[in-house]
């Protein structure tokens, strides 16, 4: 009886030991510290998404895993297009990065810049939390990288120094810098402007010049930026595309870690993604939109578009819709469209 107590209780400290040592032995793999890669840092929607991100992960892991922020994409010289691949080799660990700046390596991520594809953010609902998200994650796990939760950039409004924009009429040569992804210049070409490919490491001096007349992105980016100091007086608010932002791990960092751990970092990405959401949002969801009269506060004149007035950008842009559609996959296209119009609102 007491041989056979003294037995189990050995066993019991060997698989004690085995699985301290099993443990002890992958985390000796763990580095001292994790490069997370942003194209904005705090404190705009983008850089809390990471910080919220990194914090949560440091706490529930107790210290295990170690995030450092780059924001600036400062681990590719600022040149974002480059991100996806960076991630893939290894130069970056993980990422939240934005749809737009991985579409040249995964060509569906341009669904999301389909113009006027997604007419509210019930839209933007539908298609990353449902079918259309899960086919994305699938062909990013495909690509080479472990995706993990959606968050959001936003609603991308144009703003110029020129003129309040009401009509495609109205930007006629307008010097326009767009993102480096090729959809982009083919839509502010139809619209009859004269879009100029730049890193954003590069708008900002070229705005500040004056060497562009505008450019678009979500408009918390306008106050954080101040960016009616740089000449922007003029904001449309036309919702023509918005941008998702993806939580992703390269493959070998995520293999690395032990399987708790790696619950641990997705939930803490779909938590961190949740939260983010609610920050990009904020100011322009509610009724009376606040974040709009904010930057009318700055002396800025904001042009909210009459649906007819929209309807003209629609028309003059829709074909960039048909040249793209089969690029990105009909029957993706098809899926977004129809998991659009079921939405519920
Ligand atoms: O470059 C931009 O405009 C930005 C910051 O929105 C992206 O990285 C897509």
């Amino acid at each position: 009886m007491k041989f056979r107590r003294t037995l189990l209780g050995l066993a019991a400290v060997a698989t004690a030991l085995a699985s301290f040592s099993g443990s002890a032995l992958a985390q000796a793999n763990y580095k001292a510290e994790y490069k997370m890669s942003l194209v904005l840092g705090p404190p705009t929607p983008w850089g809390m998404a990471g910080k919220l991100w990194a914090d949560m992960v440091k706490e529930r892991t107790q210290g295990r895993i170690n995030i450092k922020l780059y924001p600036g994409v400062s681990l590719i010289q600022g040149d974002q297009t480059r991100e996806f691949s960076a991630l893939r080799q290894g130069v970056i660990d993980m990422a939240v990065g934005s749809t737009i700046n991985w579409s040249p390596q995964v060509k569906e991520l341009n669904l999301f810049s389909l113009p006027f594809l997604m007419p509210d953010y019930a839209a933007i609902d539908a298609l990353t939390q449902g079918e259309v998200g899960k086919a994305l994650f699938e062909r990013l796990d495909k690509a080479g990288v472990v995706p993990l939760a959606w968050g959001e950039n936003g609603y991308r409004e144009v703003t110029n120094s020129k003129r309040p924009i009401k009509s495609p009429a109205d930007m006629k040569g307008m010097k326009l810098r767009v993102v480096g992804s090729p959809i982009y210049s083919d839509m502010f070409s139809a619209l009859g402007a004269n879009p100029t490919q730049m890193s954003w490491a590069d708008a900002q001096p070229a705005l500040a010049s004056g060497a562009v007349d505008g450019q678009e992105n979500p408009l918390f980016l306008f106050t954080v930026l101040k960016m009616h100091n740089v000449g922007q007086k003029y904001v449309t608010t036309w919702g023509y595309v918005a941008d998702p932002l993806v939580f992703v791990v390269n493959k070998e960092i995520w293999n690395s870690w032990t399987p708790a751990d790696q619950a641990i970092v997705r939930q803490a990405a779909i938590d961190a993604g949740k939260e983010e959401i609610a920050l990009a949002r904020k100011g322009l969801v509610e009724a009376d939109k606040p974040l709009l009269k904010e930057i009318a506060g700055m002396g800025v004149t904001v042009t909210q578009l009459t649906p007819a007035e929209r309807e003209a950008f629609v028309k003059a842009t829709r074909p960039v819709y048909d040249k793209w559609k089969p690029q990105i996959g009909n029957k993706l296209v098809d899926l977004a469209e129809k998991s659009i119009a079921a939405r519920k609102k």
